[in-house]
């Protein structure tokens, strides 16, 4: 049956970033297609509300709080998951923020911060857990990318560049590591209604903006990602490696 290829049921996934926004949706849409999720996040209120509520959905989930710009205690933190919950077959690198401010008034610090954050994260999660996948011979990496993987917008300079990176970052992992049965791929959501995009969202003229040069006309809903999410991480996708799946509404094939 085609269906069963989606189906996670055994599989166990990380998912950092995931109190909220895309990395809840996503931890959320893995747990309901059967895999055993840990959800991440350094603010452990966040962690355990959203730990809570899934939970509460008979979810299987778990928690664990680290902070994913820090390889030591990302190290740590991979080890006792693969010991304590069990082998992790799939990850989703979905960590990330974004500052808004013109590149000249940009301050040094707050560019470290969104490069550790969105991109050096990604690299340091995927290489702990890559170590363990490589041994097993099998894994799917997802890393969310962004629209502005392909694109530029005024204000907002260090962010695309990080997702830039992140973008290479998963073609780069996809090379290295398919001789190991390790599938590495990005997904690039268009504007979806987030914490992260508030501010944006508050603005009706920016809004006004995102619907017309989106040609479904409209910002994505959360759950819009679940599909993506599921396909890439389940054996549905098991010849697809390199790929970045954008979910944009068409914003990345239009001008
Ligand atoms: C912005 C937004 C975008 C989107 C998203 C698109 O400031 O333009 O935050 O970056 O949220 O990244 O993929």
């Amino acid at each position: 049956m085609s269906l069963d290829r989606f189906k996670l049921d055994g599989r166990f996934a990380l998912v950092t970033g995931s109190s909220q926004g895309i990395g809840n949706a996503i931890a959320r849409g893995l747990a309901e297609a059967g895999a055993t999720v840990v959800l991440n996040g350094r603010d452990r209120a966040k962690l355990d509300k959203a730990l809570g509520a899934l939970r509460d959905a008979g979810l299987k989930v778990h928690a664990r709080a680290f902070d994913v710009s820090q390889p030591a205690e990302v190290t740590a933190a991979v080890d006792s998951i693969e010991q304590e919950i069990g082998p992790i077959d799939i990850l989703v690198n979905n960590a990330g923020i974004n500052r808004r401010m013109p590149t000249e008034d940009f301050p040094d610090e707050m560019w470290r911060e969104v490069i550790a954050t969105n991109l050096d994260s990604a690299f340091f999660v995927a290489k702990a857990v890559g170590r363990h996948m490589i041994r097993r011979k099998r894994g799917s990496i997802i890393n969310i990318c962004s629209v502005m993987s392909e694109l530029g917008r005024p204000t907002i300079v260090p962010y695309a560049a990080s997702k830039g990176g992140v973008k290479m970052l998963t073609k780069g992992l996809a090379a290295d590591w398919g001789k190991h049965g390790i599938r590495v791929n990005g997904i690039g959501p268009g504007y979806f209604k987030t914490p992260l995009n508030e501010p944006l969202i508050k603005d009706q003229a920016f809004s006004a903006w995102v619907a017309s040069r989106t040609p479904l006309g409209r910002w994505g809903e959360l759950d819009e990602l679940v599909g993506a999410a599921v396909f890439l991480a389940s054996d549905a996708s098991s010849f697809v490696t390199g790929h970045i799946l954008y979910v944009d509404g068409g914003m990345t094939a239009t001008v």
